[in-house]
């Protein structure tokens, strides 16, 4: 059993605050209703993210790397609509992934995705009545690399919520940005005037501050939001906790095969 983050009571480093106090749990759940996001300082040691970063940066060559154009919608194009239409307006992402059954047994990656402090912690903060893995072997844990010239474009997520925590910096560049309230997938308001101006650069842009080992909570689907391109020689490595409201959903073989060119 490893147990590098110490799940029962867990402190979140740096306070006296346990992500397990219920105080402390209302806070970050205001914090994340207002901002749409959550930074949790220090969320993993300095020890271990480092370890993880060694158990992973030799295998960036084993990782799968695509390279799309798509608009921020991840939607295919409406042949209605004008090219420069915002919903037609193409941006361009490229990275490298390492899938959940590439992550060693061993990882401590693995204890942070299990923690049941940390899913009851997140399931309060985002208001969920659980949280579950994927249903496939592939989705749950990645590990993404972005190497020099590589990014993310614009756009917006399918799901609700994101966790995620930077492994290691570039040198520079790899910058996330955000803007919230840009468009209301429930209601219907795709926010063509927003995204228009956002990809005009007209729109002032959030900067995410993180760094390496640090927990983030991120709803992205009405926020639109980018990596910019890693400058340098060393490669952004963030990993990506993909959790689920529901049990037993896993991802189509389509979709399986488009982002790791393979389905199991
Ligand atoms: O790499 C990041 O910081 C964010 C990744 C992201 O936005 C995504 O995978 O949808
Ligand atoms: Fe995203």
């Amino acid at each position: 059993m490893h147990n590098h983050t110490a799940s029962a009571d867990k402190v979140v480093p740096g306070t006296t605050l346990s992500i397990a106090d219920p105080g402390y749990v209302a806070t970050c759940r205001e914090r994340l209703d207002a901002d749409g996001v959550l930074v949790l300082r220090g969320f993993l040691p300095r020890k271990v993210v480092d370890r993880v970063v060694a158990e992973s940066s030799g295998r960036e060559r084993e990782a799968h790397y695509t390279r799309s154009t798509h608009n921020v919608y991840l939607t295919p194009a409406d042949p209605e609509l004008a090219p420069d239409h915002p919903f037609n307006r193409q941006v361009a992402s490229s990275k490298g992934l390492l899938a959940d059954d590439q992550i060693p047994a061993d990882s401590p990656l693995r204890d942070v995705y299990a923690d049941p402090t940390l899913r009851g912690f997140l399931c309060a903060v985002l208001g969920i009545d659980g949280i579950h893995p994927y249903d496939d072997d592939l989705s749950s844990i990645n590990v993404h690399f972005a190497a020099a010239g590589q990014e993310l474009g614009w756009h917006f997520d399918n799901s609700s919520f994101a966790v995620t925590m930077l492994l290691r910096a570039p040198d520079a560049g790899g910058v996330f940005e955000y803007v919230p309230d840009v468009r209301d997938a429930d209601a219907g308001d795709m926010g063509f005037d927003r995204v228009g101006a956002v990809l005009d650069g007209t729109t002032p842009v959030a900067t995410l501050d993180h760094a390496p080992g640090d927990l983030v909570l991120f709803r992205g689907r009405n926020a639109l939001h980018r990596v910019t391109p890693t400058e340098g020689t060393t490669t952004r490595m963030l990993v990506v906790f993909a959790y689920n409201a529901e049990p037993d959903v896993g991802l189509s073989e389509s979709a399986l095969q488009t982002f790791y060119g393979r389905t199991a």
